[in-house]
């Protein structure tokens, strides 16, 4: 592969990242963001935190998880372009929504978009395929998704980035006795894997249908990303459906872990 300077990924590497996504539904694409445009994330990364994280669990645009000890922790912002012109604009990045347009052939529109924080000592997630979790709420099929990962700091294999595994793709899969809609771990013995280390303005793309997972921060900083998954513009319904689903999702999840008032804000 061959890497343009940061900010200016070569033509060809963009070119490369949508053709690994086209034929095995991943993509890796090194300094699309450069510094500058990074710098700007962080910051507004960094407000929204400090705005939107007093609120606690309670709200429902909080993502939450458990750190080791298993005790609950604010993870991530879902959605957020409400929140944030800033990385509203990004969603309308002409650049990222060409390589998305190239990559479903069809012009696209934004489901859904959130930004993970992963503060040391957060857990991943378990593997899973996206689809199992979004197109029950959005109606749109896996295969028909491409969400694009931006990465805000330099992610190690220490910090819990995300891995991928292409080759299971389409392949039919058990799922674990706790989440029918997760993927059982031990399929994923043996099997080929990208867990590309990023940095910060890298980019991976991949579909609804790729099984994934991520450890937890073992590192000593955050590990930021912000995800956009974008969808045919023939979809037009596919954002509200999804959120209205998954807001009142998490509003019955939230019952038995979260004390107080349970608000969407
Ligand atoms: O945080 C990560 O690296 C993975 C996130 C993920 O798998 C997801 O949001 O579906």
């Amino acid at each position: 592969m061959n890497v343009g300077v940061f900010g200016k990924p070569l033509r060809t590497d963009i070119e490369q990242g949508i053709a690994d996504y086209v034929e095995c539904g991943y993509g890796l694409i090194k300094g699309m963001f450069s510094p500058d445009e990074i710098d700007r994330l962080v910051r507004e990364s960094d407000r929204l935190w400090q705005q939107h994280m007093g609120a606690g669990a309670g709200n429902l645009r909080i993502g939450i998880r458990t750190d080791l000890s298993g005790k609950l922790v604010l993870d991530r912002l879902d959605p957020v372009v409400d929140i944030s012109e800033t990385f509203a604009a990004v969603n309308q990045d002409r650049r990222l929504v060409a390589i998305a347009e190239s990559g479903l052939g069809e012009a696209v529109t934004v489901m859904k978009e959130k930004l993970i924080y992963k503060w040391p000592g957060t857990r991943g997630f378990g593997a899973h395929r996206d689809q199992a979790y979004t197109t029950p709420k959005s109606g749109v099929p896996g295969a028909e998704v491409m969400t694009i990962s931006i990465a805000l700091d330099r992610a190690t294999r220490f910090s819990g980035p995300t891995e991928f595994f292409p080759t299971l793709r389409n392949r039919a899969t058990a799922a674990p006795a706790s989440e029918p809609r997760d993927v059982d771990e031990r399929e994923l013995h043996g099997v080929a894997s990208c867990m590309p280390e990023n940095d910060p303005g890298d980019v991976i793309l991949f579909d609804g249908q790729i099984p994934h997972r991520s450890d937890w921060n073992r590192s000593d900083h955050c590990r930021r990303i912000y995800m956009i998954s974008y969808v045919p513009a023939r979809y037009p319904d596919a954002r509200r459906n999804y959120y209205a689903a998954r807001i009142s999702e998490q509003k019955e999840m939230r019952r038995d872990l979260v004390e107080g008032s349970i608000f969407f804000e």
